[in-house]
């Protein structure tokens, strides 16, 4: 038997069918990418510090805004902590960012977990946006893998994606917000593009896109959903010009120190795969 460590680092093949359905749809989810043992050993290191770190925590759900309701978020972990430092630098997730990318290699942009607490009454959707509407980046080789640390139903605001809406640039100027939930919808209905919006099994993982436009639904069980984030880039990609007030909050937080036109690389920014 492997260890959690070793299993890491084994690749997870990817059929051509699976890359291209990517490359098409902007998302895919694969299964039993990770399993039981290792969800549990890192659901239990994430939640500890999420749970010990997070101030929001302490305000009432009703006095939040629609980004505070939509997640806790925590991030740049694996800089503080030795052990979820394995999985965001993980060689069996950074090749499967890879592959789906048609790229050489990748390098972190940045990890953050996104915990959704259960609601009560109030409702705590993470509204449609595409992420990199915040990422200072000139490439559109941009991958998330959304990790569910346990399994999710679709009570508990798994991700959802509009299928093949990276190819659409309407919605991309704006932040995650009720303007954002209620514009992208109604774009995204009048474009007729199919809703994927499905629970996920334990250790199945998403992988999306930058541009391609995905949202939650609220969290109405009642339990935690525990969720961890890799954000990769393709390796040699340069830092873009400052277009919105977002920018420069994240090049300071993720790309410190560098300017537009810079390679995106520092000490935030470690390369994770190359072939
Ligand atoms: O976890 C969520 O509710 C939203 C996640 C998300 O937007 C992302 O990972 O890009």
């Amino acid at each position: 038997m492997s260890t959690i460590e070793e299993r890491l680092q084994e690749p997870y093949e990817l059929t051509q069918e699976q890359i291209e359905y990517y490359q098409e749809n902007g998302f895919i989810k694969l299964k039993q990418v990770l399993d039981e043992e290792t969800l549990q050993y890192f659901n239990d290191e994430i939640s500890k510090v999420v749970f010990e770190k997070n101030p929001l925590l302490k305000k009432p759900m009703e006095e939040r805004t629609t980004f505070e309701k939509a997640f806790i978020q925590i991030g740049n972990l694996f800089k503080t902590n030795a052990i979820i430092q394995k999985l965001v630098l993980s060689k069996r997730l950074g090749k499967i960012a890879a592959d789906l990318m048609k790229v050489e290699g990748v390098r972190l942009y940045h990890d953050q977990a996104l915990y959704k607490e259960p609601t009560g009454k109030t409702s705590n959707i993470t509204p449609w946006h595409a992420d990199q509407y915040y990422w200072p980046l000139d490439t559109d080789n941009t991958v998330t893998a959304w990790i569910p640390l346990q399994k999710t139903t679709e009570n508990m605001g798994p991700l959802a994606f509009s299928t093949g809406s990276q190819k659409y640039d309407f919605g991309r100027n704006l932040e995650i917000s009720d303007e954002s939930e209620e514009r992208i919808q109604q774009a995204l209905a009048d474009a007729k593009l199919e809703l994927v919006d499905s629970g996920f099994d334990a250790g199945e993982i998403s992988f999306h896109g930058g541009w391609t436009f995905h949202r939650a639904g609220a969290n109405t069980s009642d339990k935690v959903r525990a969720v961890m984030t890799i954000i990769y880039m393709e390796d040699g990609t340069k830092v873009s010009n400052f277009t919105n007030s977002a920018h420069p909050v994240d090049r300071d937080a993720f790309l410190p120190g560098l300017e537009p036109g810079d390679t995106a690389i520092t000490e935030m920014n470690p390369l994770i795969y190359k072939r």
